[in-house]
């Protein structure tokens, strides 16, 4: 965790002022370097607290205004998931945080830590600074705010008066940056952060930690280092463990030392590099049934049982932050030994557990021999599904996905909201690829890509989205703040004009039904859609449409040279077939 939680060693000066002030001055302290913003009434105290810091110098964090709540979550998620600092978001009372919902479950299911923050209608109807003085102050008051959200995150509450700000502030930082990390939501009323501040010292820096991981069980590592010891085609499946991106190198260094090859199911963030000679890919299915022990690494879904198993007498290791998954209502995947801690901390007690009786070259040496033959297999079914792509029209997701792979830069930063093929690039560094939340919750991968790129400004950032979520991600929203905020970003839209993941799971399930037969099901064509790099130019961005497969290339160098070289978003619209993954 290296969230600061302070910056300097003394109590924090006392000044004249709001508990606004004191709030935005606290936020800084503890490390909050950036507020997104969507603003109402509730925000007056804040607002005159912000013009009030710039004339004294007090420290309070960057302003970042987005337009629109979905936005400025996913604008925090992406800059909390490269961070690993924890951010502000502050919304427009009961309404606002209605609309940044879909925004936090992303968040929460990928362990983003945040800190969500949403006004409240004024409390009192008259008599107090920040009493009720609009018509809405009635209507959007609810009964519970924090209800509509509280299954979301780790904690929620209210703050009551001046007293308890710091005590209310440390504890949701703490909460979030405890692991499993995850956002957290407070309320703050106008009447108690317009009231003066308190002036209870505030110890800098914060006196309350994050809590440390468990570590993990030596009975349980001992019974799954002999489970993976004797088994003669063990597997890992993991989505998640890189979110440590201290994994990437020791993840490699314990799958080559045991022999023991990675399976990337649906991954959020990158585990191993693409060379590496146990990365077996993205697919669990090809492998599963080979298995004879499977263990599963931060992974909520390792396979999906519905379409395929494990052997019955494969035995099953869960291991994780929260190996059960235990706000997930239902999760039913085998388990006979879970092991709680980090993925750091397991691969370490796993590794002293086999190296007694696995560095037995006899039993490593057929595991290598059967991975690169594995491994061979998928390499060439992968390059005959680009030779098969590379020249269809419209263009191939595939072909689209290779291309990008091509022409990025090796430190490039690629969100994907789902519609590019990890397996047709190659990243050799952790932080490189973020996938998008397991919830799903669409519209974030453009708002994730200005979040990564606040992160890390010296890096290239590409979003690839496919069309139906880079509508959902509030393009006009989207585009402004890249503008606003000096954020430059290549937007690749895979636009194949129609919601192909609907499609594919109506085919699914009635692979014989009239839908399948039919050219237009309901809900799946989206017709004629807008010029999406239009969108893009008329916020001061590059805009191209790609439609052949030899011009992709030169667009994408053209779409990446702007944006380098100009600091200016770009967006090419590649018009593509049907294909995806979802
Ligand atoms: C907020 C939200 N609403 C609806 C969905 C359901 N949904 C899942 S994928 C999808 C279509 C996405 O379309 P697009 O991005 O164009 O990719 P394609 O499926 O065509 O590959 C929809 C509507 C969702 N995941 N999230």
């Amino acid at each position: 965790m290296d969230q600061r939680l302070g910056r300097s060693n003394q109590s924090e000066k006392k000044e004249a002022g709001t508990v606004a002030g004191a709030y935005l001055a606290l936020l800084a302290n503890r490390g909050v370097d950036y507020l997104f913003g969507n603003a109402g009434t509730d925000f007056a105290p804040l607002i005159e607290a912000y013009s009030q810091a710039a004339q004294t110098g007090v420290p309070v964090p960057r302003p970042i205004l987005a337009t629109h709540e979905n936005l400025a979550v996913s604008m925090a998620h992406g800059y909390g998931m490269v961070s690993r600092r924890i951010p502000a978001v502050m919304v427009h009372v009961s309404v606002g945080t209605a609309n940044m919902i879909c925004a936090a479950m992303n968040a929460s299911r990928e362990n983003v830590a945040i800190l969500l923050t949403a006004g409240r209608s004024p409390l009192t109807e008259q008599g107090l600074p920040g009493s009720r003085d609009g018509y809405i102050h009635w209507a959007q008051e609810m009964y519970d705010q924090a209800g509509m959200i509280r299954e979301i995150v780790k904690w929620d509450y209210e703050l009551r008066n001046a007293e308890q700000l710091t005590t209310v502030v440390d504890r949701a930082l703490a909460i979030a940056a405890t692991e499993p990390r995850g956002p957290v939501y407070l309320s703050l009323p106008r009447e108690v952060i317009a009231a003066p501040r308190s002036d209870v010292e505030r110890p800098s820096p914060s006196r309350l930690s994050a809590a440390a991981p468990a570590a993990p069980d030596a009975n349980a590592v001992a019974a799954a280092a002999r489970m993976l010891a004797r088994a003669r085609r063990p597997l890992i499946v993991t989505a998640n463990a890189g979110r440590d991106a201290a994994v990437f190198d020791a993840l490699a260094a314990f799958a080559e030392r045991f022999a023991i090859p990675v399976v990337q199911h649906r991954p959020r963030y990158l585990s191993l590099p693409s060379s590496h000679p146990m990365n077996l890919g993205f697919d669990p299915a090809r492998l599963l049934q080979k298995a004879d022990a499977i263990l599963v690494t931060e992974s909520d879904v390792p396979w999906i049982p519905s379409q395929v198993a494990p052997a019955p007498d494969c035995k099953v290791i869960q291991c994780g932050l929260d190996p059960l998954y235990t706000r997930y209502p239902i999760r039913g995947f085998p388990c006979d030994v879970a092991i709680t801690g980090s993925a750091l901390g397991i691969l370490s007690a796993l590794t002293a557990g086999l190296a007694d009786g696995l560095d037995d070259q006899s039993v490593v040496d057929p595991r290598r021999r059967w991975v690169a033959d594995e491994r061979a297999a998928i390499s060439a079914a992968a390059e005959a599904s680009r030779n098969a792509a590379a020249r269809k029209h419209p263009l191939d997701p595939v072909w689209v996905s290779h291309c990008i792979d091509r022409a990025k830069d090796a430190r490039c930063i690629v969100i994907n909201e789902y519609t590019l093929f990890p397996d047709h690039c190659r990243f050799e560094f952790p932080d490189l690829y973020f996938g998008s939340s397991s919830a799903s919750g669409l519209g974030w991968g453009p708002g994730a890509a200005l979040g990564a790129k606040l992160a890390r400004p010296d890096s290239p950032v590409m979003a690839v989205v496919g069309d139906g979520a880079y509508m959902f991600s509030n393009p006009a929203a989207v585009h402004h703040a890249s503008a606003l905020h000096d954020l430059p970003v290549l937007f690749v839209v895979m636009n194949n004009a129609m919601w192909g993941a609907v499609e594919r799971s109506t085919r699914a399930m009635y692979p014989d039904g009239l839908a399948s037969r039919s050219n237009q099901p309901a809900f799946v064509q989206l017709g004629k859609l807008p010029a999406f790099e239009q969108i893009c130019e008329a916020a001061g961005g590059y805009g191209e449409r790609v439609e052949d497969a030899a011009t992709l290339p030169d667009a994408l160098d053209r779409a990446i040279s702007v944006v380098k070289n100009e600091r200016r978003q770009a967006l090419l619209n590649v018009i593509c077939g049907p294909g995806g993954t979802a």
